[in-house]
């Protein structure tokens, strides 16, 4: 029998890259994004396992040992990309999850495919845990796993985390066969949520859609009690604050700063290029700010880096022409030789660089039109440790109910984001002190260890 492991996170994406080297040879690199960055010290930590897929269409390769994990690949193939990955997962469910800011588009063959690769994922798992070993699932691509791995591993504790906002009951209703995807989340023991808005929306839909009888925190199903929780995520806060103490990190925030033109104040966004994001609604902001006066060229810049996301999917690309184009309106609109108001970087950035830049940014501006958490945001706040930058932070980010003294606002309206964006630049160093000082105790309080322990305490899986 092969080797079996007691502890298995089960994930679309696996926490690592493959990188083709000129010369061919093959490596692996860990992958940027907001669950990996969560949860591979985790794993490793536990020594235990991880399923997911490599991110390339094709056979999978030999399961293998990285960085004290168990890998496990998963194989998808391009029409399981097609219908999977970027049809159901993101062209229904993540649209309709964030509250409709675009339209999801309803598929059957895509609904099909959902299934066939979430069976296939269930299947892995379910041959890779010890008896009475523990599952972790995370997130909507994988939401009919933990009933499919409880039909076949009863023994098991299955724990199952949702990083993205759960609709209210009345969005849910409009998915096709909705019934089923809340069953599959209801094989689960634990079903953990950013906020706890979300568990509350989970458990009315139980009683709504199943008939079931929700109480407190929990609902009673098919013989067992199935919990629902907010378990807010976060950001290992000592990677971030030992990159922010890095001499070589503050000199490249320093040569970031007089790069861009010694007293611009500077301003930051950090986001994958995503609709859900607010990329769009912060550039017109920014470019009224511009127009109308309340900025000039000369005083502020602003560097919007974007992380290429789904380019294959046409939504992402029509986003990306609509941000690049406006870009380019702002800055030959109000730019000077050698002086651009926006610097655009589609692109993915090495960690230490990025930090450079929270250190740098005066302003750091984060608009979600509906945001899981955000992990970025509090990736600012554990750099500055010199408890100076201020923070725009949308309403509709899960962050905004931890971080309540940035400068908080609805990024469905331009004219409060100009209104906070024209704050936070005006706040002198006391104010941004007073406001940083208790986000930063909030986020060095309740790091990503902590949420980890939380969850699998509630799951009854010894830390
Ligand atoms: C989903 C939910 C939830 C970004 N650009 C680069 C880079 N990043 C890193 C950031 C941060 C992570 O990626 C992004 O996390 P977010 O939370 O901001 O956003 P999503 O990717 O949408 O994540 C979200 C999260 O899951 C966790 O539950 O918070 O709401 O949507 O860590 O630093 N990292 C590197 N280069 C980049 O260019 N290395």
């Amino acid at each position: 029998m092969s080797q079996t492991y007691e502890f298995v996170v089960v994930a679309n994406r696996l926490p690592v890259d493959e990188v083709v080297a000129d010369d061919g040879t093959r490596t692996w690199s860990r992958s940027p994004g907001g669950l990996v960055s969560a949860l591979q010290p985790i794993v490793r930590s536990h020594g235990g396992a991880w399923v997911g897929w490599t991110g390339q269409p094709g056979d999978a390769p030999e399961p293998f040992d990285t960085d004290g994990m168990h890998l496990h690949p998963m194989g998808l193939s391009t029409d399981d990309v097609d219908q999977y990955y970027e049809g159901q997962s993101n062209g229904t469910i993540w649209p309709l999850f964030h509250d409709l800011v675009e339209q999801p588009t309803h598929r059957r063959p895509w609904r099909q495919a959902y299934e066939t690769v979430n069976r296939r994922f269930a299947e892995s798992a379910a041959d890779l845990t010890a008896a009475g070993g523990t599952v972790w699932v995370h997130d909507y691509q994988l939401l009919l796993v933990p009933a499919m791995l409880r039909e076949l591993r009863p023994d098991l504790r299955i724990g199952f985390f949702l990083h993205i906002p759960f609709p209210p009951v009345e969005l849910f209703m409009q998915l096709p066969r909705r019934a089923e995807l809340l069953r599959g989340l209801l094989g689960a023991d634990l079903v953990g949520f950013q906020r706890p808005l979300a568990a509350q929306n989970f458990l009315q839909l139980t009683g709504r859609l199943l008939g079931l009888d929700p109480q407190d925190d929990h609902v009673e199903y098919d013989g067992r009690s199935v919990t629902a929780r907010a378990f807010p995520i976060s950001i290992d806060v000592a990677e971030v604050e030992k990159l922010a103490a890095d001499p070589g990190v503050q000199a490249e925030a320093r040569r970031i700063r007089a790069e861009l033109g010694g007293d611009r104040r500077l301003l930051l966004g950090v986001d994958r290029l995503d609709y859900t994001k607010g990329i769009e609604q912060r550039l017109e902001a920014y470019g009224e700010l511009l127009t109308d006066g309340t900025v000039s060229n000369d005083d502020v810049v602003l560097v919007q880096v974007a992380t290429p996301s789904r380019m294959r999917v046409q939504e992402y690309q029509e986003l990306r022409a609509r941000v690049e184009r406006e870009v380019g309106r702002i800055n030959g609109e109000f730019g000077a030789v050698g002086q651009a108001p926006v610097h655009y970087l589609f692109q993915s950035m090495g960690r230490e660089e990025l930090v450079a830049l929270y250190l740098a940014a005066d302003v750091m501006v984060i608009t979600p039109l509906r945001d899981g958490m955000n992990l970025v945001a509090k990736e600012y706040v554990a750099a500055r440790h010199d408890d100076q930058g201020a923070l725009v932070l949308s309403e509709f980010a899960g962050a905004a109910a931890e971080l309540e003294t940035a400068f908080l606002v609805n990024p469905h309206d331009v004219e409060d984001i100009k209104r906070a964006l024209a704050d936070a630049l005006h706040a002198d160093a006391a104010e941004q002190a007073e406001r940083m000082r208790p986000m930063r105790a909030q986020v060095r309080g309740h790091d990503i260890d902590r949420w980890a322990r939380d969850f699998l305490g509630a799951l009854g899986q010894p830390t």
